[in-house]
């Protein structure tokens, strides 16, 4: 989650020599040395793909900028969900594809590789309201004020996201994870229809587009809606919030199920043996399926290093 993020002063260095985030995304050189800087520090298991899920309205022609302090711009917003495809999306990703080669070419073998999009009902929250919010309320109106405009959106999101997840598999990422960082805010009717329909549609074509690539679910926030969405949307892994029980999820979950979980952020920032024992109990509850030790959500970005450190030590011994 977030692992290139702001809390490792090799990123802040080259992000202020680029002048900007979306900067770094688009330098293909430099996003690849992103990608790289957590896995030379740490020897992490998995390298992700320095980008942004933002990065796909861009393609589908929304202006996007970020707002120091404050986060992501798009424009204009479609409150009313009315979608003038503005170009083809097609040779926008290709600087991102060039990060996945060189990035890929530059990691040990044994490292994976992990490529990822922001769901549909995710990117159209951004994308309705023109910047994030702390509801998600213009998109929920939306969805029940005209739900076959919110589908026309959705559907939109779908096919570009797509095309741009068989682009990185093909440019050689080894797994995807589809961030739905706000599928808990949904009524468990529109959680079915935005949630995972979408993801189960994401994950049919790209199993049968791309045989053998796993596909990691990740819908923040839906807690006791989980195993649902574990069951329905035919993912192969699916990434748990730190708002989860281990022990709880382990055992509502089918028995061979990947999880990728599920440290607080803020455990992570605060240290301490209070650390220790919660990475001991996430690994004890799923010891018995294949587990992909992860935070819950993104690194906070005043974490210290030496938690991050400190947390890997715990895992190796
Ligand atoms: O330097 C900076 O200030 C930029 C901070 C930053 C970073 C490092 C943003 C802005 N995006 C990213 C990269 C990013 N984003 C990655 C690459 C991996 C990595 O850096 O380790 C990934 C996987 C994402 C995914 C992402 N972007 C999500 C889904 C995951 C999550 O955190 O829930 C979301 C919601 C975004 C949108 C976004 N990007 C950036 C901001 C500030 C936001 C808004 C978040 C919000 O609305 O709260």
């Amino acid at each position: 989650m977030r692992q290139a993020g702001r809390y490792l002063p090799e990123y802040r260095e080259l992000r202020a020599e680029k002048g900007g985030f979306l900067e770094l995304v688009y330098d293909s050189e430099a996003a690849a040395e992103v990608t790289l800087q957590p896995i030379r520090r740490f020897g992490f298991d998995g390298a992700i793909l320095f980008s942004d899920i933002l990065i796909v309205p861009h393609a589908l022609g929304q202006d996007l900028w970020f707002e120091a302090g404050e986060g992501p711009r798009l424009a204009p917003p479609l409150v009313d969900g009315v979608w003038q495809k503005l170009g083809s999306a097609h040779h926008h990703f290709d600087p991102v594809y060039r990060t996945v080669q060189l990035s890929r070419a530059r990691l040990d073998e044994d490292v994976t590789m992990l490529g990822f999009i922001g769901s549909p009902w995710t990117v159209a929250t951004y994308m309705v309201a023109g910047q994030g919010s702390k509801d998600q309320g213009v998109a929920r109106a939306l969805a029940y004020r005209d739900p076959a405009a919110f589908q026309s959106l959705v559907d939109a999101i779908e096919a570009a996201s797509l095309e741009y997840l068989i682009g990185q598999i093909d440019a050689g990422v080894e797994a995807v994870q589809l961030f739905d960082s706000w599928a808990g805010s949904l009524s468990p009717d529109q959680f079915e229809r935005w949630v995972i329909a979408p993801n189960a549609r994401l994950a049919a074509v790209i199993h049968d587009a791309r045989p053998g690539i796993p596909v990691i679910g990740f819908p923040k926030g839906a807690g006791a809606k989980l195993p649902a969405y574990a069951r329905e949307t035919g993912v192969d892994a699916i990434g748990v919030d730190e708002t989860v029980d281990p022990i709880w999820i382990a055992s509502e979950l089918p028995d061979n199920m990947a999880v990728q979980g599920n440290l607080d952020p803020m455990l992570l920032l605060a240290g301490g043996e209070a650390l220790d024992t919660q990475v001991r109990k996430i690994c004890e509850a799923f010891a018995s399926r294949p587990h992909i030790f992860n935070l819950g959500h993104g690194i906070n970005k005043e974490t210290p290093i030496a938690h991050v450190e400190q947390l890997l030590g715990v895992l190796r011994s």
